[in-house]
């Protein structure tokens, strides 16, 4: 019993805080993408050295950048720019309910990292190859066996989740599944099957819809993680347990992140980061959302009325 409760402290000891949540801003306005749906991560585009920020967004299915302008310790955003694929806006097939989840990583093993994204319907990923001096029109992933219900608005976060050398894909869609789709393919050529449920606490994960993965070791005890952003605005924590025999991440049940005490809400349609943002080397969370200002009781008819949807990007900043 002592010996237990030993253990649970200096679990409870290492466990990751996070400060509240703040708004990023360019100048005194708060980041905000059209039509909502905004999908940061953090990557420096220009290769300055500096993370640039990178939003994607419902609006046209677009991807915007936000080059830093400031230090790695402390960003500054001063406008953006949407950013280009084959000489066009780089865009994906965006609905009900998302836009353009963006996401750098070498797909193809040439030293050179791609810019990915899921879509609305079929649910494809798109891949945008980074040719050296910009990034080729997006191509669809080829993929076979999983229906499309069952692939309707996919969030994807490329990893190597069974540990075999090649990138493969977690992905999460309306339903608010989370699924493995597995790199069939060379470490140069990728190659997909189907989406296999990916379980925790011996269950396959289901979150309130429109699940958003991302695979990292949250708690630094060396064994991959899962984060996952949720359509009801949440960001649920599944503790990586070590590897099953085929390579497979095993997860403990799922528990919501906290900030400042309390349960991360954004409200609606979290899409989640994680990364350094301040430089101090813990990495932070990034959380977009999407939002409907509340309704002004003053305005006229017509007023109230009117579509008016935010996508807004919090960082909350890991305090150890
Ligand atoms: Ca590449
Ligand atoms: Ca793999
Ligand atoms: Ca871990
Ligand atoms: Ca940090």
């Amino acid at each position: 019993m002592i010996a237990l409760s030993v253990i649970a402290l200096l679990a409870f000891g290492k466990a990751p805080e996070l400060s509240p949540g703040a708004m990023l801003r360019v100048g005194n306005e708060t980041i905000d993408v059209e039509v909502g749906h905004a999908a940061p991560t953090l990557f420096d585009i220009n290769g300055d050295g500096k993370l640039d920020l990178i939003v994607g967004q419902f609006g046209d299915g677009r991807v915007r950048q936000y080059l830093n302008e400031g230090t790695n310790e402390k960003p500054v955003y001063k406008d953006f720019s949407y950013i280009l694929a084959g000489g066009k806006y780089a865009t994906v097939p965006y609905g009900c309910c998302i836009g353009f989840t963006p996401q750098f990583v070498d797909l193809d093993g040439d030293g050179r990292p791609d810019l990915i994204s899921g879509s609305y319907i079929p649910g494809d990923i798109y891949w945008f190859r980074n040719n050296g001096k910009g990034f080729d029109a997006g191509i669809v992933l080829p993929e076979k066996g999983t229906p499309e219900i069952e692939r309707t608005s996919t969030a994807a976060y490329a990893v190597d989740w069974d540990h075999d050398g090649r990138i493969d894909f977690l992905v999460g869609n309306k339903l608010g599944e989370i699924r493995f789709l597995r790199n069939i393919g060379t470490p140069k050529k990728p190659k997909f099957g189907k989406r296999v449920p990916v379980m925790a606490g011996g269950k396959p994960i289901r979150v309130n819809m429109l699940s958003h993965p991302v695979a990292v070791d949250w708690d630094g005890d060396g064994q991959i993680d899962l984060l996952v952003g949720t359509g009801d605005g949440k960001v649920m924590f599944y503790r990586g347990l070590g590897r099953s025999a085929n390579g497979v991440p095993r997860l403990a049940a799922g528990t919501p992140l906290k900030a400042g005490g309390k349960e991360i809400n954004v409200r609606n349609r979290a899409k989640i980061w994680v990364g350094d943002w301040n430089g101090d080397g813990l990495p932070d969370l990034l959380v977009g959302n999407y939002d409907v200002a509340a309704e002004n009781p003053n305005a006229s008819f017509a007023e109230r009325f009117k579509p008016s949807e935010h996508g807004n990007v919090r960082v909350y900043l890991r305090k150890r």
